[in-house]
């Protein structure tokens, strides 16, 4: 069996890339950038028609899987590659994985986007590129959403509980700080919600974290 995860770390490819590395595993990166129409190629088409970067190759002895679309394949990675024991990212039960699955579900539908456009027009676009009233209307619509988050976050702390989805660090967590820190470069969002940012900053402080994110790209 191995493990191939195609894209830079500097993309959505951070996810599987997370995910592979909390669970130690082994596998290779193929630091396929996602400019300069390197996505596009015939034999890239092939493993995702859809032209993006990551996907996940897993060669098993039943054959090959491909995995694409980022939440996918970080699910993927710690359903059939990480042990289910109350330690690791994987869920242990149906809840944990309920949990994992509509809070990833969620975050991509109702933050993705804007948390996209909120750290272009924010922080990495040139100032002289970056529309101001984007990101405005970005935080606008964010708002109610991550009031959602910051709500279960208090009710999970309630019951001594600092993350997510268990009384662990889980592939919930991954896939949602994943988004929601994109949103960070927007102060007075993450002001108004001081568990999200604490979580949020929990999440981007593990090591598994910052050795995905060293990763090529
Ligand atoms: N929903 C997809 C989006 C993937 C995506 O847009 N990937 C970008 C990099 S972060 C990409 O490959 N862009 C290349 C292109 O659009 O040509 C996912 O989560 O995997």
């Amino acid at each position: 069996m191995s493990l191939t995860i195609h894209g830079i770390a500097a993309s959505r490819s951070i996810r599987p890339l997370w995910a592979a590395t909390e669970l130690g595993l082994t596998f290779q990166h193929h630091p396929l950038p996602y400019q300069g129409g390197a996505t596009r190629t015939p034999e890239f088409l092939a493993l995702n028609p859809n032209g993006h970067i990551p996907v996940v190759v897993d060669a098993r002895e039943e054959g090959e899987v491909v995995v694409w679309e980022s939440m996918a394949c970080a699910l993927y990675i710690a359903r059939h590659h990480g042990q289910p024991d109350g330690h690791s990212i994987t869920p242990t039960s149906a809840r944990e994985d309920a949990e994992a699955l509509r809070w990833s579900f969620w975050v991509v539908n109702a933050c993705e986007a804007d948390a996209l456009t909120v750290l272009m027009h924010r922080l990495v676009m040139p100032v002289e590129r970056r529309k101001p009233e984007l990101a405005d209307a970005a935080e606008k619509r964010l708002a109610p959403r991550l009031e959602v988050l910051e709500r279960h976050l208090a009710a999970q702390q309630a019951v001594g509980c600092p993350h997510l989805a268990a009384e662990r660090f889980t592939v919930a967590d991954l896939c949602v700080a994943s988004v929601v820190n994109w949103a960070r470069p927007a102060r007075a969002l993450m002001q108004a919600n001081p568990l999200t940012l604490r979580w949020i900053e929990r999440c981007m402080a593990r090591p598994a974290y910052q050795k995905a994110k060293a990763l090529p790209g």
